[in-house]
């Protein structure tokens, strides 16, 4: 058997727990760095197992999701409600806010490789032909897509 020291044994803990899954926070804004009615950080690049919290920092929003990764089940935040998601499969989420979808208020989760990438090819139009206000805006968040 091999025996460690304490410290060595403290060590191997502490990198174990920093290898361990984040916890990424997006906010629900009214008003944000990219303009009116956004998610914050719009995208955000997560491995599997990490685990994502929608903060209702201003009211009238939740998250619901529109494309999710092969394996993922579809999922919703409640109005003006903490939400956390854990992130099980790789791929990509990508979500939006109901009362603001109109409003270009969507945003996009990658869970390691972009692997239904095809799947957010196909599907992104139909939720882009909803959004009348700053399109643009949208597209340059699903562009964040790698
Ligand atoms: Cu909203």
């Amino acid at each position: 058997m091999i025996k460690f020291s304490t410290p060595i044994l403290l060590s191997m803990v502490l990198i174990a727990t920093n290898g361990l899954a984040k916890d990424w926070q997006i906010q629900m804004l009214n008003y944000g760095e990219s303009g009116s009615m956004v998610f914050e950080p719009d995208y955000i690049h997560a491995n599997v197992g990490d685990t994502v919290t929608f903060i209702p920092t201003q009211s009238g929003h939740n998250a619901k999701s529109y494309i999710v990764p092969e394996g993922s089940s579809a999922w919703s935040s409640k109005l003006n409600q903490e939400h956390t998601l854990s992130l099980e499969n790789e791929g990509v989420h990508v979500y939006y806010c109901p009362p603001h979808l109109m409003m270009g208020m969507v945003g996009v989760i990658q869970v390691g490789n972009a692997k239904n990438l095809e799947k957010v090819s196909s599907k992104y139009p139909r939720l882009r032909s909803k959004i009348a206000l700053q399109p643009e805006r949208v597209d340059t968040t699903i562009a964040k897509i790698r």
